[in-house]
């Protein structure tokens, strides 16, 4: 049943609830002098190629969902990204298994977690959020769905991963690695010309993880969230700690209570160092733009680096950072 169906079946069958927002139009309210900015694009760490092809279609006026959506998927798509869709390392079985999420300008949002052989489950958690009453489908339910939905099957695990997996098999040693191969998720932010925020967040999670496995990448508040009034966050790195904090969820809310893009990660970030005495064996990053435009970031380590596009440049930015 489409989710407007089910909606309607809510209403008639008596239920009456309004399950979702009514989509807001910018109005930002809580933002002090809000003034809407240019289209603007940001996205975690260096994809210059994703963060462009999604300026580049805000600036010709498309929705910044649509936008987002086709930004991260250039990611999805990459095969030397080891941490993002075709081509992601695999868990420690040889799986390749895929989180991700997406979230509307009216709040509505989907995911999908332990999605195997679809290169592109950014577009499944839409078809989700779209096409099902349903926020998140997980493992063998949302390979089917992705095939009914007309997605194709395919071997994920290329010959690089593969054979990089079984060098990690002679050892076995679970390290996660800051800042390299295990740290490379997409988290993109995009506000349209209508002054509208959606996003979008996509991973094949860490590096030889259990079987079974499920980061921050595909939960709403975690790795991804946003208010069409306030503005939006995304997270990479050490998914669990990022759960454990509900980080991007944290960071919208500091906003709404006038803490600047900046000034939110910073709290967000200094919260999970002191909740975790192993801190500095992990990063964690998180990057925030509000409806005026002002975008923050603050990770653990050094190294960690988001890419703007607005104004036809694309820049790429380092983070401040903890250590
Ligand atoms: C996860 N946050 O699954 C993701 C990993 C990540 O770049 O960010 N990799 O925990």
């Amino acid at each position: 049943m489409k989710r407007r169906n089910f909606i309607k079946a809510a209403t008639i069958t008596g239920a009456g609830v309004s399950f979702f927002p009514a989509a807001c139009k910018v109005s930002a309210a809580n933002l002090k002098d809000y003034q809407k900015p240019n289209p603007i694009c940001v996205a975690t760490w260096n994809f210059h190629e994703a963060s462009k092809t999604a300026g580049e279609l805000l600036y010709n006026g498309i929705p910044a969902l649509d936008a987002a959506e086709q930004g991260v998927k250039v990611e999805e798509a990459n095969l030397s990204n080891t941490t993002v869709g075709n081509g992601g390392a695999p868990d420690r079985d040889g799986n390749v298994t895929l989180d991700a999420s997406i979230m509307a300008p009216n709040g509505d949002c989907g995911s999908v977690v332990y999605l195997k052989e679809i290169e592109h489950p950014v577009s499944v958690a839409r078809k989700v959020m779209e096409e099902t009453p349903h926020v998140m489908l997980a493992g063998e339910g949302a390979l089917q769905f992705a095939i009914q939905q007309g997605f194709k099957r395919q071997n994920l695990l290329t010959k690089e991963s593969e054979e990089a997996w079984k060098e990690w098999l002679k050892k076995k040693e679970y390290k996660p690695i800051i800042n390299i191969e295990n740290h490379d998720t997409i988290g993109m932010l995009c506000i349209d010309e209508t002054g509208d925020i959606a996003g979008a967040c996509t991973t094949s999670g860490l590096a030889y993880k259990m079987n079974g496995r499920v980061g921050d990448s595909p939960i709403i508040g975690a790795g991804l969230y946003l208010d069409n009034e306030i503005g939006g966050a995304v997270a990479t790195g050490m998914g669990e700690a990022i759960v454990k904090s509900v980080g991007s969820f944290l960071i919208v809310e500091l906003m709404r209570q006038g803490k600047t893009p900046q000034e939110a990660c910073e709290i967000a970030v200094q919260r999970i160092v002191k909740q975790h005495k192993n801190y500095k064996d992990f990063q964690v990053a998180f990057l925030a733009l509000d409806k005026n435009g002002n975008v923050g970031s603050y990770c653990i380590h050094q190294g960690f680096t988001y890419v703007k596009y607005q104004d036809k440049q694309n820049t790429n930015i380092p983070s401040k950072s903890h250590l």
